[in-house]
Order: C-alpha cells, then structure tokens, then sequence
C-alpha cells in the first residue's frame, strides 16, 4: 500500500493547519475530505485505469493539495502544468503524457483554453463539491500499491523536447522520509513555500515533506520583501539561488527598522535551504551575516528527489553539498570502458528514491542508467560532475558543473539549449543557431543565444524574442540574442561551445 498515501489519509481527522493560501487556512482534515471528493468524482464509473495521468492545472494551495492527492486515491498518476507554459509546450506535456482528463481551477480557467479540443477539462470547484458518500481516504489508499506511478515531472534533458519522469508512490514516500527526517521536519513546522510547483523542488522536496511530516505550508508566489515579512511567521525556508540573491537586493534596499525586522525574523527560522543550482559562497555568506548561519545547501534531481545533504546539525560547508542522504547510494565514476571510481567523475546514483524511468523513452531511459561495474544493481547517471573533499569533516561533495554543454540551469529551471535552438530554427531569418548559458549573478546562467541570420534576412533581437517566447515558458526565452557573422566550429563541422561561451564571456553583463 502507498505509504505516501497512507500518510496523507491518516490526517483524515486532524483539525491542525495544513495550508495557509491566499484564500485563507485549511486544516488537514478539510484537505483530506477534498482529496477524498476529488478521487470519488474522478473514479465514478471506473472513469480511471490505474496509472491513468490526470493532469493538474490548479493554483497553488490547498484546493492543489486536495486536487494531487484526490487524483491519486483515484489511482491515477499526476501530471502538473503550468500557466507559465504557452499553448504550444502545455499541449506538448499533454499529448506526450497521454493525458485525457485537466482539472483546472478558476483562475486558470483562461490558460486552459490551450487543450480544449485535446482533453477533458474538468472544473476543480465542482469535484471539490462532490459528495463523497461514505467513501475514506484510507479504504482509498490501501487499494494503491507503492509500484504504480504517482507523478510524472517534466525535466529537460539533451535531446530537446522535455522527458517525463516517472516517480512511483514509493519513490515519494521515500523521498517524503529521508527529506523530513534529515532536516528535523515535525508538526510544529511552519514551511514559508514559494517555489513552483510544476518540479521536484517545489513539489516533492518542499510540500510533500512538509506535509508527510503534518507540517503547515504558507504558500504563495514568490516577492522578496513578501517573504522576509512572512519569515516572521515561519519555521522553514526553502529556496533556489535567485531567490536569495533577490531577497539580499531587496535587503539592501530596506530601510534600517525593515531590515532589523527581517534579520530578527530569519534568524528565528530554524531552517533555510538552498537547492536546484550552486549556491555561489558570497550568497551563502550574505545569509550568514543577517542570521549567523549559512544556508543548508543540498544536491537533488527531478530523477531522484534529494540525493545528497549538508546536515541539520553540524558543520556546513559552503560551495559543499554535504553527503548522501541514508538509502542513497554514490559513486564517482571515470569515463574509462569500466567507469573506474576516481576523484573527479560523474555522480552515480542509485537507492529507492531513483525514479522508474522516462515516459514513452525506453532509449533515453536505458541511456540514463549504467549497469553497475561490479555486477550490482543499476546507477542512476547524474551528468553532473562532482568531487569529494577529504580535507573536510565528513569529506562532503562537491558539485563541480554538468558534463553537457547543452543543459543549462537559469534561476533554478533547467534548460535544454538544444530544445530553445530547436524553436529559433524555425523562425524564417535564421540560418544557424547556438544557445548556451553565461554565468550571471542573478540567474547563476543566462540564456543567450547566437544567431547567424539567413543571407539578405533581418531580423530584430525584439522580434526572435517574442517568436520564442510564444512556443517556450518565459524563462526559457534568451535573455540576449547575438547576432554572428558565423558560429566557431570544429572541422566536423560542430558548433564549438566552449569556444563560443568563452567569447561571450568577457562581454559585460546586463542586469536584467
Ligand atoms: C523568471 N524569469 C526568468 C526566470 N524566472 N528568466 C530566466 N530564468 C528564470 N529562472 C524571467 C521572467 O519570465 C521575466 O521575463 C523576467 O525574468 C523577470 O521575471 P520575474 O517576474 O521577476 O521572475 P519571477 O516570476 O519572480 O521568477 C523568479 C524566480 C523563478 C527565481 C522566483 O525563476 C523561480 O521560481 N525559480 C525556481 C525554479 C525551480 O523551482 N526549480 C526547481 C527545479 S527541480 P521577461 O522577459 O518577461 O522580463 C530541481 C531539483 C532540485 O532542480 O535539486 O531542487
Ligand atoms: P532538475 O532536472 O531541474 O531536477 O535539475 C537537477 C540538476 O540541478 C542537477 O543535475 C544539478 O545539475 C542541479 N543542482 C541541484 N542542486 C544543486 C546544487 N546544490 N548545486 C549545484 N547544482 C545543483
């Protein structure tokens, strides 16, 4: 039986706070009994096939809460979009998820118009009205085993378009305990949520762990001076670097009582992460000097939830992601035919956090996994490179950058250049396009992309701009766009990123 479930069903009762939203608070057992008419409505007439993906296009909050949990007592697996999304990438999640069935809230009533004619919308305020009879959330979850599929994360990867992650109810509810275990998360918790939920951090590492442990969830979108204000009130923080580097502009920005406020309130937090990117060492020590304590960073991946912690308790180290959280198993392998372990190499992964697989890939999904040297079960391949400290406590990790030149992460999203060179090709001027990521201090990387036009086109960084940006969620439109005589290359006739980053490398930064 799903243990992910069954922890969500036995709050049945609970009359504690499980949600502030902007709608006001919810208790546990309203959720529940949400969730429960949810699923009721959704399985009338055996309407849901096991594994079934059910999209999600719902505000953050509580009806969200009810509507994820409602459509796994159904059985089905969810899918969430986005309304950052354009027409074109949401009904792309759609048709490759095999989605038939949209629960859409009202104030993305509008956004769903994209699917109409694709799936079924449904409308969340009428399931949520659904009688329930005597139907209960733990009759519910047992009949839900811990193998089928409970979540599908879009994540990019070097093949264009994004994979769908498989994450079984095992997957979570494993990840739900290391997490919640490892960071000291109790019902006392107060966790200050502002991350999106359409991926793994926002989704799984944050609510789904303040959840599993009957922790109450404020969300709301992320405004820098809202959340120091809302710090007052909470116990946990969790954020990517661009969100500390924003709060930090917004602290220097503060009047003196604003910010003598603000510390107070941080410093009362008992937590704060940092996750998603590398967390520069000057952001993690601008955090030290207003609270005293670096932020706890940690290394995670939509594959595999949180892989590896620095610890609650203990030494931090910043520019360290800490070790491996119990059940997570690492190795650094060489890129020698026997991927030998050495000290700088790509992360291996494996341990029952680690998803099923890519929905609908079974090349990539066999790509993503190495069998394992020594006649053991199968890793988990990061494409992140990393090395270990010995120097240190503990010999922690360290993340030294990803082994594809064509996976970028802006502001914590990660990227797929081949994906957004996929989209700018199409635009009629361009005759070649290469997109790389630029290290910049608000986004870690920013988009840019080098265009070399079609002999007697013109064409307007304005108007390739917006091209993208009617096919690509905004933060995957390049920030600047280069137009080159021609791109450097090698005598294959590949466009030489490297070459072409270190060019645009010493061009000064814009600040947007
Ligand atoms: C917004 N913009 C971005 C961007 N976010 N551009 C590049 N990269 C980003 N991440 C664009 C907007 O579209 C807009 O463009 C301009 O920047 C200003 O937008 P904004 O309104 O000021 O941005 P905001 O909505 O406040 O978003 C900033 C942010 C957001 C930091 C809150 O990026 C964010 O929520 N990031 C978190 C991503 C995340 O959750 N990743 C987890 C992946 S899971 P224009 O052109 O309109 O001006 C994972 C596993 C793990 O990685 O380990 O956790
Ligand atoms: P995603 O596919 O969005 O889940 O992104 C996962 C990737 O984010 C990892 O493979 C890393 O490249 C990156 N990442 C996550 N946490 C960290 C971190 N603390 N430091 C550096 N990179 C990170």
């Amino acid at each position: 039986m799903s243990q992910l479930l069954a922890r969500f069903a036995a709050r049945s009762n609970d009359p504690r706070t499980g949600v502030l939203d902007d709608t006001g608070t919810h208790s546990y057992a309203s959720i529940v009994r949400g969730a429960v008419a949810v699923g009721t409505a959704l399985s009338a007439g055996g309407r849901v096939e096991p594994g079934d993906r059910i999209a999600l296009l719902v505000h953050p909050g509580a009806d969200f809460i009810s509507a994820f949990f409602g459509v796994l007592l159904a059985g089905g697996c969810v899918v969430v979009l986005s309304p950052l999304h354009p027409a074109p990438e949401t009904r792309y999640l759609c048709e490759d998820a095999g989605v038939r069935t949209v629960l859409v809230s009202a104030p993305m009533r509008e956004h769903g118009a994209a699917l109409e004619g694709v799936c079924e919308l449904r409308d969340l305020a009428t399931l949520l009205e659904t009688p329930a009879g005597n139907a209960d959330a733990r009759a519910l979850a047992d009949a839900v085993a811990e193998s089928a599929p409970a979540l599908q994360l879009y994540t990019s990867g070097t093949t264009g378009k994004p994979k769908g992650a498989v994450l079984t109810h095992a997957n979570i509810g494993v990840q739900q305990e290391l997490v919640g275990q490892a960071w000291g998360f109790t019902e006392r918790d107060v966790l200050l949520h502002t991350l999106p939920l359409h991926h793994m951090h926002g989704l799984a590492i944050a609510l789904l762990t303040a959840l599993g442990a009957g922790a109450a969830a404020r969300t709301r979108s992320f405004d820098a001076v809202a959340v120091w204000e809302e710090m007052a009130n909470a116990t946990v923080f969790m954020g990517v670097p661009a969100m500390y580097h924003r709060l930090f502009l917004a602290f220097d920005a503060a009047t003196d009582e604003e910010r003598a406020r603000w510390s107070a309130s941080a410093k009362q937090l008992r937590l704060a992460t940092s996750g998603s990117a590398a967390l520069p060492v000057t952001l993690a020590e601008r955090w030290r000097a207003i609270t005293g304590t670096i932020p706890l960073e940690r290394f995670g991946m939509t594959e595999i939830g949180v892989g590896i912690s620095n610890a609650l308790h203990g030494a931090r180290f910043a520019g360290y992601v800490g070790l491996p959280l119990p059940t997570v198993e690492t190795r650094i392998a060489g890129e020698g035919p026997d991927h030998a372990e050495v000290e700088i190499g790509e992360l291996w992964i494996r341990g029952p956090s680690v998803f099923a697989g890519y929905h609908g890939k079974t090349e990539e999904t066999k790509k993503a996994f190495a069998p394992d040297p020594n006649g053991g079960a199968p890793w988990f391949r990061t494409g992140d490179t990393v090395t270990r400290d010995p120097s240190l406590e503990g010999s922690p990790f360290k993340i030294l950058g990803r082994t594809s030149v064509d996976i970028l992460k802006s502001g914590g999203y990660k990227l797929s250049a081949l994906e957004i060179e996929e989209v700018l090709r199409e635009h009629a001027a361009v005759a070649e396009v290469a997109v790389v990521g630029v290290s910049d201090e608000a986004w870690g990387e920013r988009v840019v992309a080098c265009v070399v036009l079609r002999s007697g086109a013109g064409c307007e960084t304005a108007e390739l701009r917006a091209f993208a940006r009617e096919r690509l969620a905004p933060y995957k439109v390049p920030k600047d766009i280069l137009f080159l005589a021609e791109l450097p290359k090698n005598a294959l006739g590949k466009v030489v990123k490297p070459e072409l980053v270190r060019q645009l490398s010493v061009l000064p930064s814009p600040t947007s």
